[in-house]
């Protein structure tokens, strides 16, 4: 395979781009060589600079649910783009974004457009803050919820790829304010509860797991998260970035019949273009200014072309549930076929899926936590994502990371996948 245009722009990038990315995991370290460099893409396929073709298993970290380039979306930008991307004033489509997500999440009943996941969450937990008055929040271990200060403890995603979960920068002063209890477990919760009374403004955790390889919630574990925070008045925040409209219209909160108090948002609702917001009751959205006191704004927030793009791929899916059981189905197909085959090989390797997100994790142990998700063999898991590469099957540059199908997806190219996968699993990962 050619990789020499990649090869050389990322030498290029290399000198003036931190690590040659704009976000770590791009770089490949966790799994070797170089990152192939993306020209376009088109349903179900990445093309990089030297011509070569992949199917596609990230779909941009999710958003691509409909596959890439997709004409509606394209003819959405398109429409919203003659008439200038940007105005710094309110528009239509805010209007028409806020009350589709209210309409489709019932836990939201107002919602704040800003630029990003991460933007989302560090806006999400002042408000949170500011609501309340307590200042002290559970976070759950390995999960990701962007780069604010607060959140780079224990996280997950590029932070756990590369083994740093607490990152330089993030002072003492801001760590102390947060709390770490590992995923499924409601009894760690209670004690940090019991040992903070009264401090705690509140809890957020993804509530499937994307950023430690997917993870899924045990019968009972949100509900019982849902009753804490009940019983102590802590705001319950879903973090459904990768989630939202994704597992199901309704997104995980839908899936598990839990309500949470606040939900964040991501690159989902923006149809691939960079999108964040934030909502939940009313009453505490309406302590954010210029309602209350408490300060968040931005001059791209409710962007023109990302609300265009958003809007028309979220109408498109509310209007077809039946792409949901699509996205299930395949995705179901797939880890079904790469089972089978681990078994062949003799390996009992766990592959955690909900809906149409899923992790091959590399290791015979269930990954229900951070802990268990480390006994992964990355070693193993670097030579089936360099094989698959070669194979033309793009997958996610790190065992700690979720892949995503879209609707592009078809039988043919689960076929192809299952196919390189065989040669992959048998050439390359028995040799390991
Ligand atoms: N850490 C992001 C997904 N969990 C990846 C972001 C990116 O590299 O685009």
């Amino acid at each position: 395979m050619d990789l020499s245009k990649s090869k050389s722009l990322f030498d290029r990038a290399k000198q003036f781009i931190p690590g040659g990315v704009n976000s770590p995991v791009r770089a490949f370290r966790a799994v070797g060589g170089n990152p192939v460099f993306i020209r376009r893409a088109k349903g179900a396929y990445l093309y990089d600079e030297d011509g070569n073709e992949y199917v596609d298993l990230i779909n941009s970290w999710g958003p691509m649910i409909l596959g890439h380039a997709h004409p509606i979306i394209e003819e959405a930008i398109k429409e919203a783009l003659v008439n200038s991307p940007s105005f710094g004033a309110p528009t239509f489509r805010e209007v028409e974004m806020a009350e589709l997500i209210c309409s489709i999440l019932p836990s939201v009943e107002k919602v704040r457009m800003v630029n990003s996941g991460t933007e989302a969450t560090m806006s999400a937990i002042r408000v949170a803050r500011g609501f309340t008055g307590k200042d002290k929040f559970i976070k759950i271990e390995g999960c990701y919820h962007g780069h604010g200060d607060s959140f780079l403890i224990a996280a997950g995603s590029g932070a756990l790829t590369f083994g740093s979960p607490d990152s330089p920068g993030v002072t003492s002063g801001t760590a102390k304010d947060t709390l770490i209890a590992p995923f499924n477990n409601l009894q760690a919760i209670e004690e940090i509860i019991a040992r903070n009374e009264n401090e705690i403004a509140a809890i957020i955790l993804e509530p499937v797991v994307g950023n430690m390889g997917t993870v899924i919630p045990q019968s009972g574990y949100l509900h019982g998260l849902r009753k804490l925070c009940d019983r102590h008045s802590i705001i319950l925040i879903f973090d459904e970035v990768m989630t939202g409209f994704r597992l199901s219209l309704g997104g995980a909160q839908e899936l598990y019949g839990v309500k949470p108090d606040m939900t964040t948002l991501g690159k989902i609702i923006g149809g691939g273009l960079p999108v964040g917001a934030y909502g939940g009751r009313k009453e505490i959205m309406e302590s954010i200014s210029p309602v209350g006191p408490i300060y968040q704004a931005g001059t791209l927030s409710g962007n023109p072309l990302a609300m265009a793009a958003g809007l028309a791929m979220l109408t498109y899916l509310k209007q077809n549930p039946d792409v949901y059981q699509q996205l299930n189905s395949q995705t179901t197909k797939l880890v079904t076929g790469i089972k089978q085959q681990y078994e062949e090989q003799g390996f009992n390797y766990t592959i955690n899926q909900v809906g149409s997100m899923f992790t091959l994790f590399f290791t015979d142990q269930p990954v229900f936590d951070f802990e268990s998700a480390k006994t992964a063999d990355t070693t193993r898991f670097a030579s089936y994502f360099q094989g698959m590469l070669h194979e033309g099957i793009y997958l996610a540059p790190s065992q700690f990371e979720a892949m995503f199908i879209s609707t592009a997806i078809n039988d043919s190219i689960i076929d192809r996948i299952l196919q390189a996968s065989k040669k992959v699993l048998k050439n390359v990962i028995v040799s390991v």
